[in-house]
């Protein structure tokens, strides 16, 4: 029962998104007791941090098959809590479990180097080691990837970890946590705390001085702030924040391939994650054709309940998420912008926001200077490749980009022009746990998956040997 530490008659109050029915009420942690999880977990993380890395992944391993043999149930919770189409939450929940498979193996790899030196006598060498302790908080467009993909190379390097997930998706988070333990994580080693707190929450895990390392997904802004606070410790973070990716059509791109790769990256999760299309460039010579072919395929999506079999656009989070995307699709028709599909809330429910497409978009307007995090196509025009890099970079931004061109010179040109983390060429989904993942500027800080999501996790410790020739 993967609701096992669900405490009814909690004060967080679970709804569906796309019913608004309260799906339960579990469990508040206060911050003093959230401090109290910080403690022990730091009380058992050397045990664990002595275990062999292969132990460690046997360990990870289980973790790993129980979620598959439970991905039925946990996408249910998924879809139930976040309203995600339930062939998403299934991929998600595959996607998650993919991170805890990697960094098994990938801990096992931690290694240190020795380095040639120029003084005799002398070696020296590297090791590297888990920074201790850390916390997580996560966001609800992803409750299960966002988890592991922390968690995971946390405890791969003999870390230990604090979660607080999103108010409104702790569900699956916890039955996460249930599954962990039964795989054999130790109990106190990996916590899960939903609160009804998340700014105290934040600071305590800031300020306590047991906690050395912080990993945060979520908005700039919220970002921004733990960084402030962070300084009192100087407590490493991870940031994982904001995008605004363009998405740009040469003249020369396979136009249905693109079309493709728009509708995977634009219409996910109902357009709700930081690396989905936010702004559509595509050149002069081929807008129109281009516009025609997203016009058909977005009157084929189906607006429901994600629990419903062939469902492909869900809701939104919440009445704040369809209110946010309803302004900035008005703005840009003020300003000029024409509604050729959607452009309003659906009938489906209170929580649903229709498929729209929007053309004569300009970058001066807000649609196209701010994350939408909705599922609004908002296309702009260019007449080539400097003006299409101009617009592309021009935003605080740098997270996701992507582009679709046959030309290989371009290819090159245009991969190394954007400023962004990460580069989709001819391709709108880029994420994998075998890649690092995120972003620059106010994108945030640090990488997740792969091995450079591991050494977040390690400290680099040089050593130099002397005496060695006596
Ligand atoms: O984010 P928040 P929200 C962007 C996206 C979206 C906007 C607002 O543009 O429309 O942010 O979403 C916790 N100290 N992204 O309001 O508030 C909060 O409890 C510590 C992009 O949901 O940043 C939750 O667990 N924690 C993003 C997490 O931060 C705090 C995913 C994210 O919530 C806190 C989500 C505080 N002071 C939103 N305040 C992505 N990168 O995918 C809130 N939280």
């Amino acid at each position: 029962m993967l609701f096992a530490t669900l405490d009814a008659g909690g004060g967080l109050s679970v709804a569906n998104p796309a019913t608004d029915d309260t799906l339960a009420t579990i469990k508040a942690y206060g911050t003093e007791e959230i401090a109290r999880i910080i403690e022990r977990a730091d009380s058992v993380r050397p045990a664990w941090a002595a275990r062999t890395a292969k132990d460690r992944a046997q360990v990870l391993r289980r973790w790993h098959d129980l979620m598959i043999a439970h991905q039925d149930e946990l996408a249910a919770l998924v879809t139930a809590e976040s309203g995600k189409p339930l062939a998403e939450a299934r991929g998600e929940v595959a996607y998650g479990a993919a991170f805890i498979e990697w960094f098994a193996e990938e801990g096992k790899r931690a290694y240190g180097e020795t380095i040639p030196t120029f003084a005799p006598g002398k070696r020296v060498l590297t090791i590297k080691q888990g920074v201790g302790t850390c916390a997580g908080i996560t966001p609800w467009n992803f409750p299960v990837a966002m988890i592991t993909r922390k968690v995971a190379p946390a405890l791969a390097a003999g870390c230990a970890m604090v979660v607080k997930p999103a108010e409104a998706t702790p569900l699956a988070a916890l039955a996460l946590e249930t599954l962990a333990h039964r795989a054999g994580v130790p109990e106190d080693l990996f916590r899960v705390v939903p609160t009804l707190d998340p700014v105290a929450t934040g600071a305590l895990f800031c300020n306590h001085p047991l906690v050395r390392k912080l990993s945060f997904t979520g908005s700039t802004g919220v970002g921004r702030k733990l960084m402030q606070q962070a300084a009192t410790n100087i407590t490493r973070l991870s940031l994982e924040l904001g995008g605004n990716a363009p998405f740009i059509v040469f003249d020369d791109a396979d136009l249905d391939a693109a079309v493709g790769g728009l509708m995977a990256s634009k219409f996910r999760n109902s357009g709700q994650t930081c690396v989905c299309a936010n702004r559509i460039l595509v050149q002069d010579s081929i807008h129109d054709a281009f516009v025609r072919k997203v016009e058909e395929r977005v009157a084929a999506l189906v607006i429901g309940n994600g629990a419903e079999p062939g469902t492909t656009i869900g809701p939104l989070i919440n009445q704040a998420a369809v209110e946010k995307v309803e302004a900035l699709v008005a703005d840009a028709c003020a300003a000029g912008a024409t509604v050729l599909a959607g452009g309003a809330r659906a009938e489906a429910g209170a929580g649903f926001f229709e498929p729209t497409i929007l053309t004569g978009v300009t970058p001066e307007m807000a649609v196209t200077s701010s994350e939408i995090f909705g599922p609004v196509v908002a296309v702009i025009r260019f007449a080539d490749e400097a003006e299409a890099i101009r617009i592309a970079n021009d935003t605080p931004y740098g997270l996701a980009a992507y582009f679709y061109a046959r030309d290989m010179g371009r290819i090159w040109r245009v991969m190394e022009a954007l400023e962004y983390g990460m580069v989709g060429v001819n391709d709108g989904i880029i994420s994998t746990e075998v890649a690092p993942f995120g972003g620059i500027k106010h994108s945030g800080l640090g990488r997740e998956g792969s091995r450079h999501g591991l050494d977040e996790y390690l400290e680099l410790k040089y050593c130099l040997m002397g005496g060695i020739d006596r």
